[in-house]
């Protein structure tokens, strides 16, 4: 398995492909950057005018309520719809879901509208986006639960694939799951973290018609990179925030042969 998923990260090295964002303003250029490290080209489009026609031509659709206003989600909505009827996978991030009745009733309303590849949030999020009660506290999850068990039953309510993160990563389809152990607990010290992670499953997702398995392959990927910047920064989140732009770039197939820690219990 190790080998496929670094033979993923060649793919999207390869390729390029171009990542639609419509995401929030806390984390507009971190984003960008880290795709760009990656090997993956970003584009930020917000405009009604053009977001159906740049979420066409996009190899993936990210979709990112974290700053949300009632203009940016009709884009985010003509954007969804347009990269579904072309075939362009969408991954939706509901940053905050839960913490305002606003953000939960516009999360909903998201995944019930835009047939989404992939919904990717902390344990808090997903929970609230499926009507589950955990605890939540402004943009950062609080509670405790089987992840498993919440991962599980979302995927099957929402008809997605659905990516919990947190200490350890858990994927999930109605096939089976994958459980990544990657990562640094420095990641939670830099805002934006979990957002350019999205857009980087978004970036796996382009280049991959399995989902679940490119969002596996992009948690085992960044996690590991994160792991090479704690050993480039130490316990700098200023250093880290810009050591894990710098190891998205040289992270490579030995390092995720050597290193990722990935499990699969499924039929992918
Ligand atoms: P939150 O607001 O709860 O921090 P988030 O949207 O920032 O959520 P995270 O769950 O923090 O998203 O996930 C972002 C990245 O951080 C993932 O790669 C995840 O594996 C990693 N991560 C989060 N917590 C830890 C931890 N305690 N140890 C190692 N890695 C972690
Ligand atoms: N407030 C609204 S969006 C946002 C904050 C702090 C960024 C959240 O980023 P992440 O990746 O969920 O930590
Ligand atoms: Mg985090
Ligand atoms: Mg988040």
């Amino acid at each position: 398995m190790k080998e496929r998923v670094a033979s993923l990260l060649e793919k999207v090295r390869n390729e390029n492909p171009l990542i639609h964002n419509i995401t929030n303003v806390v984390v507009t250029n971190f984003t960008a950057n880290g795709l760009l490290a990656l090997g993956a080209s970003p584009v930020m489009a917000y405009a009604h005018e053009e977001v159906a026609d740049m979420a066409r031509i996009a190899g993936a659709l990210v979709l990112n309520m974290g700053t949300l206003n009632a203009v940016e989600v009709e884009a985010m909505l003509l954007a969804g719809k347009a990269a579904n009827e072309r075939g362009v996978p969408v991954i939706f991030d509901p940053v905050g879901a839960g913490a305002t009745p606003y953000r939960t009733e516009i999360a909903r309303a998201i995944a019930g509208t835009v047939k989404l590849s992939a919904i990717r949030g902390n344990a808090a999020e997903i929970a609230n986006v499926i009507g589950e009660a955990w605890a939540i506290k402004g943009v950062d999850s609080t509670g405790e639960g089987s992840v498993v068990e919440l991962a599980q039953k979302a995927a099957k309510r929402l008809q997605t694939v659905v990516v919990v993160t947190g200490k350890e990563d858990v994927v999930a389809d109605e096939q089976g799951v994958f459980i990544i152990a990657n990562g640094h607990p420095l990641l939670t010290k830099v805002t934006g973290t979990g957002c350019l992670l999205t857009s980087v499953i978004g970036a796996f997702a382009a280049v991959e018609t399995d989902v679940a398995f490119a969002a596996a392959a992009a948690l085992a990927c960044y996690g590991v990179a994160a792991e090479l910047a704690y050993e480039q920064a130490g316990d700098n989140p200023g250093s880290f925030q810009i050591a894990l732009l710098d190891a998205l770039a040289i992270v490579s197939r030995v390092h995720v042969e050597e290193r990722a820690l990935i499990e699969g219990m499924n039929s992918h």
